[in-house]
């Protein structure tokens, strides 16, 4: 069987334990204690969060469940809070409850408070899911049980459940690759990770982190809990900013990297990744384009190295990774528009990288026609002024904050719809022209996620195909 830290399982059951939240993580949490035969109280401010969780079993209703508000009963008396990583502890209504001597933990500290599976742990304001997903690909191809966990959407107990109900020891999971929200290193301090990245920094979730200063040091976090520290040299704010004893450091950037470091340098004219003075591939070999690709490709080659993996092989693996939907993917159409689906670029950093992305591989005769908006989390939009200045000749808004971005530039329509959007754009757009959907803003205003966004542009588009 599983062999779990006792002595946290000993703590789970001796103490009153709460579950806040009740969506995957929740869920999550709740199915492991039940599995371990431990008593929990669940609470959850939305009246029915149960009604798109299919997971959602008979065992869980058992436990006492406080529905519909933020119930202070439960929340004064528990010992240990699981909390999800949607909610914000500084809500008043919470904080106020919760009693000095209370742990609050996160699904992922509780992981790692209960197994010794070897980390490797990625934050950052964009790229993170591809990174994971990319580091994921190749270690299977290279033959070791790696398994993804966190924001990507496996919450990590689940790893644990499953392995439970086979039976099989944890030892078996060679590496557990995590994707870290700040959300979830708000109340992360257990986490021994091998190496850990912070890939990147732009504005992103100021709503509930209010200052950049306040969300940076959030994602150093990570860091602190790690070996091996792997910074990104194009982004100072991801330089280490406090060093543990022995830690080390690896970095990647695009400049040519030092010994033992990721980069990039150009090569009988080809811009190639290197490990050192090594060159690996030339990115133009490589499925995935763009310096920010670029920048992926390095960091997760970073972490690879990092586990002891060798870099030759992982570099053979590349090119069988084809990416992630909904992050800069073409939509088939056949009416000779350029239509690109980045539903996933959610703040304005993500939005930067494709617009620059496209701008460096635009034909003179080509225009860039920006679709942007929705639910911008309390972002300053202004550092896309420029690159929407120089790079984007017709930009179209929608959303709540639609009307802000629509100020970065005089040529703006305005739309209530992402269909009119796509309406508007298609009627202004010449062949070959690209349409871009990268709205810089979540999508919760109007949408269920990024993923429902991006799956209704790729509908709205392939119908204006067959009119076409
Ligand atoms: N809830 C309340 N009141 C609130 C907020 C939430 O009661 O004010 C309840 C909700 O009703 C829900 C529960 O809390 O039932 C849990 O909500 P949650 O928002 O934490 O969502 P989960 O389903 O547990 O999903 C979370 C992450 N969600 C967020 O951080 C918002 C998922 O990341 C993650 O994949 C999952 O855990 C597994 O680790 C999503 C995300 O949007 C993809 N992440 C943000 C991002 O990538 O930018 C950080
Ligand atoms: P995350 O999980 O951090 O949200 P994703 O890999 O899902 O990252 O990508 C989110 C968005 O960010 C997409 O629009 C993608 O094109 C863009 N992106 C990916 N990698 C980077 C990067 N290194 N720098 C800036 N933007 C990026």
């Amino acid at each position: 069987m599983i062999s779990l830290s006792q002595s946290t399982l000993l703590l789970l059951r001796d103490k009153k334990v709460l579950v806040l939240g009740i969506g995957l993580t929740g869920l999550s949490c709740a199915q492991f204690l039940s599995a371990n035969n431990i008593s929990f109280a669940i609470n959850d401010s939305r009246e029915n969060p149960f009604s798109k969780a299919s997971r959602f079993s008979q065992n869980t209703l058992e436990h006492e469940i406080v529905l519909g508000k933020w119930d202070a009963e439960l929340i004064s008396q528990a010992d240990i809070i699981l909390v999800s990583p949607g909610i914000d502890l500084s809500e008043p209504e919470i904080k106020s409850f919760i009693k000095a001597n209370c742990l609050v933990w996160g699904d992922i500290e509780l992981y790692c408070r209960l197994t010794k599976t070897p980390i490797l742990a990625v934050t950052g304001s964009n790229g993170k899911s591809t990174v994971v997903t990319l580091l994921a690909h190749l270690g299977k191809a290279l033959g070791y049980k790696t398994e993804l966990g966190g924001n990507v959407g496996v919450p990590v107990l689940d790893h644990l459940s499953e392995e439970t109900d086979k039976g099989i020891n944890t030892s078996s999971l060679e590496f557990l690759i995590l994707e870290l929200s700040s959300f979830q290193l708000e109340n992360l301090s257990s986490m021994q990770a091998i190496a850990a990245t912070v890939l990147n920094i732009s504005d992103d979730h100021l709503d509930r982190h209010l200052t950049l200063e306040n969300y940076c040091s959030i994602k150093q976090r990570i860091y602190q809990q790690s070996k091996i520290a792997i910074i990104n040299r194009d982004d100072q704010a991801t330089f280490l900013k406090v060093k543990n004893n022995n830690q080390s450091i690896v970095s990647f950037g695009s400049d040519e990297p030092k010994n033992g470091n990721f980069g990039l340098a150009l090569i009988d004219g080809n811009t190639c990744l290197m490990f050192g003075d090594q060159s690996l591939i030339a990115i133009e070999d490589l499925p995935l384009a763009g310096m920010h690709n670029a920048l992926n490709y390095l960091a997760a080659l970073a972490l690879g190295y990092c586990a002891g993996w060798s870099v030759v092989s992982m570099v053979n693996k590349l090119v069988g990774f084809e990416g992630l939907k909904h992050r800069c993917q073409k939509v088939s159409a056949d009416n000779e528009i350029v239509w690109i689906n980045d539903s996933k670029a959610t703040n304005v950093g993500a939005t930067l990288a494709a617009i620059n992305g496209f701008a460096k591989i635009m034909k003179p005769s080509q225009q860039l026609i920006l679709i942007a908006g929705g639910e911008g989390k309390g972002a300053d939009f202004t550092p896309l002024k420029i690159a929407i200045t120089e790079q984007v000749s017709q930009l179209i808004t929608l959303g709540k904050d639609g009307g802000k971005i629509a100020k970065l530039s005089d040529n703006t329509i305005e739309v209530s719809t992402l269909k009119q959007a796509i309406e508007v754009a298609n009627r202004l757009a010449s062949p070959n022209d690209i349409v871009l959907l990268s709205p810089a803003c979540a999508s919760f205003d109007m949408f269920e996620n990024f993923a429902e966004r991006g799956q209704v542009f790729i509908d709205v588009v392939q119908k204006l195909k067959e009119v076409s």
